[in-house]
């Protein structure tokens, strides 16, 4: 391809805006759908995971996707008092699929699992969205 002269021509710069609006479009739909995240990785949800957040970000918008055996394991998620005391407020919503997916709003979210003796062994879970 020859072409007179240096620099750039119309055509070059068209297409660099265009490349530019796409990305702008790819980030806003990116920033939309959120990032998914398993909690504890391979681990699945287990009473390995209270550690799992540590050096994530997660912001409104992410999915966590709790797996986990349904007949071992739950989740519920409670508030904070529910996660220190290990207790369920009335009303708490409770996730018993062994693959569920929940959307993080911003702020603080708490989940335990009900299961006998689970929480106190150490199966919670806070996670901080900003
Ligand atoms: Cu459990």
């Amino acid at each position: 391809m020859t072409r007179g002269g240096g620099g750039a021509s119309a055509s070059d710069a068209i297409v660099a805006m265009a490349f530019t609006i796409a990305c702008f479009c790819c980030s806003i739909l990116a920033a939309d759908a959120g990032t998914t995240y398993y909690v504890g990785d391979s681990n699945g949800w287990s009473f390995g995971s209270p550690s799992w957040p540590n050096g994530k970000h997660f912001h409104a918008g992410d999915t966590l996707v709790f797996r986990y055996v349904p007949w071992i394991h739950n989740v519920v998620a409670v508030d904070e008092d529910g996660y220190n005391g290990c207790t369920t407020p009335p009303g708490s919503r409770t996730y018993t699929s062994g693959n569920d997916r929940v959307t993080l709003a911003r702020g603080d979210t708490f989940f335990l699992c009900t299961r006998y003796g689970h929480c106190n062994l150490g199966m919670k879970l806070v996670v901080y969205a900003a």
